[in-house]
C-alpha cells in the first residue's frame, strides 16, 4: 500500500485545548503520525512517499464553492506575527448574532469567523500543516486514479469536521470532501471515525455523484449532526454500548445496502480509529482490538478503488497497531 505523508504534516502544534471545560494537553498531537509511521514503516507492506502535487489554486476550486470565503480563511491561516501558541477561537458567530456581515479585524473575532468550537486553534504553522495534508491527500487519489487499488494518506490535522468556512473538532480543511471532487465518477465516503462528520456530509450535501455513509456514536461530539439520513448522507448513529460485532453488523450493513448499490467508482474512507475502547475522548467501551481486523476484511468486500485518509484516533499505545490491523486486513 501506497503511503502518503508529509513532515510538514508535524508542524501544527497548539499547546493545550480546553476538554470538558478543562484545561488539557492538545490530543490531535504530531506523535500520533510519529506512532502510526513506526508500526507501519516495520512492514514491506507499506511504502512511504512525500506528496507530490502542489498547487494552491486546485484547492481552493475544489474546497469550495464560495471562492470569497475561502480567501478570508486562507488569510487568518497565513497572517504573520501570531504568538507561538496560537489563537484559540472563544467567540463565534453565532447563525443568530447578527444581520449583516460586518466582522471585527480583531484576531479573536477573526478566528471565531471561521470556527464553530474552540478545538481549532490557529498559530503559525496550522496552515502549513492543513495544506501538507490536502496535498498527501491529492497525492493519494491520483495513485488511485491512475489505476492504484488503495492508498493511505496519512496526515494530521483531520478534516471531516470542518466545513467549507468553518474549523472545527481539530479539522481545518475537510479531505474527504476534497478528494470526493477531486476524483471523477460516483464516489463513496464511508466515515468510520467514532464521531459525525458533519463538515463532510455539509459540503457534499446535494452531490449526486457522491454519496456519504457514516457510522458514528450517537449522542457525543459534534451534537448538532448525524441523527438521521438526508438526501445523498447515510447516517447510522450508534450507541455507546456498541460491542464490536453489533458494530461489524452495521458496517456490514452499511457496505450492503448502502455502499455496494450506490455502485461506486471509488472509496474514500474516513479513517478514524477512536472507535477503539481505550480511546480517551471517546465512548465505545465494548469496542475492541478485535474489530480492526474484521473492518478492514469488511471494507475489501467494496472491492473498489479506495482512498485511505486518517483522522481521529487518540490512545497512543495502540493507534498505530489498530490502524495496521485495517490496513493489513483490508489488503489480504
Ligand atoms: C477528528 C476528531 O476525532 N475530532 C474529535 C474532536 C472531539 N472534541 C470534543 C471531545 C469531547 C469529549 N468529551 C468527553 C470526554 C471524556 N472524558
Ligand atoms: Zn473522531
Amino acid at each position: 500500500m501506497r503511503v502518503f505523508t508529509s513532515l510538514d504534516c508535524l508542524l501544527h502544534n497548539p499547546p493545550f485545548e480546553i476538554l470538558d471545560g478543562d484545561k488539557s494537553e492538545w490530543l490531535e498531537s504530531p506523535a500520533r503520525i510519529e506512532k502510526i509511521k513506526q508500526v507501519l514503516i516495520k512492514s514491506e507492506r507499506f511504502k512511504f512517499e512525500q506528496f507530490i502535487r502542489k498547487n494552491t489554486l486546485l484547492i481552493s476550486k475544489l474546497y469550495t464553492t464560495d471562492g470569497t470565503q475561502f480567501e478570508k480563511k486562507v488569510d487568518i491561516r497565513v497572517s504573520e506575527g501570531r504568538s507561538s501558541s496560537g489563537v484559540i477561537p472563544e467567540t463565534f458567530l453565532h447563525f443568530n448574532l447578527v444581520d449583516s456581515d460586518d466582522f471585527s479585524t480583531h484576531s479573536v473575532a477573526q478566528v471565531g469567523r471561521f470556527a464553530f468550537d474552540m478545538t481549532s486553534t490557529i498559530t503559525k504553522d496550522t496552515w502549513k500543516s492543513a495544506y501538507a495534508a490536502v496535498q498527501c491527500v491529492l497525492s493519494g487519489a491520483n495513485a488511485i486514479m491512475n489505476g492504484g487499488k488503495t492508498a493511505y494518506a496519512l496526515v494530521r490535522p483531520p478534516g471531516h469536521h470542518s466545513t467549507q468556512d468553518l474549523c472545527g473538532g481539530y479539522c481545518y480543511l475537510n479531505h474527504a470532501a476534497i478528494a470526493a471532487n477531486y476524483l471523477s465518477g460516483r464516489k463513496v465516503i464511508l466515515d468510520v471515525d467514532y464521531h459525525h462528520g458533519n463538515g463532510t456530509e455539509k459540503i457534499v450535501k446535494g452531490n449526486e455523484d457522491i454519496l456519504y455513509v457514516s457510522l458514528h456514536a450517537d449522542d457525543d461530539y459534534p451534537y448538532y449532526t448525524g441523527h438521521r439520513n438526508a438526501g445523498n448522507a447515510i447516517n447510522i448513529p450508534l450507541p455507546r454500548t456498541t460491542t464490536t460485532d453489533e458494530y461489524i453488523l452495521a458496517l456490514q450493513k452499511a457496505i450492503s445496502h448502502h455502499i455496494l448499490p450506490f455502485r461506486p467508482d471509488f472509496l474514500i474512507i474516513s479513517f478514524g480509529v477512536d472507535t477503539y475502547n481505550e480511546d480517551p475522548i471517546a465512548g465505545f467501551s465494548n469496542v475492541d482490538r478485535g474489530m480492526y481486523t474484521q473492518m478492514g476484511r469488511q471494507i475489501s468486500q467494496s472491492k473498489c478503488p479506495s482512498l485511505w485518509i486518517q483522522e481521529g484516533g487518540y490512545h497512543m499505545e495502540t493507534l498505530g497497531d489498530i490502524v495496521k490491523d485495517v490496513l493489513s486486513s483490508y489488503m489480504d
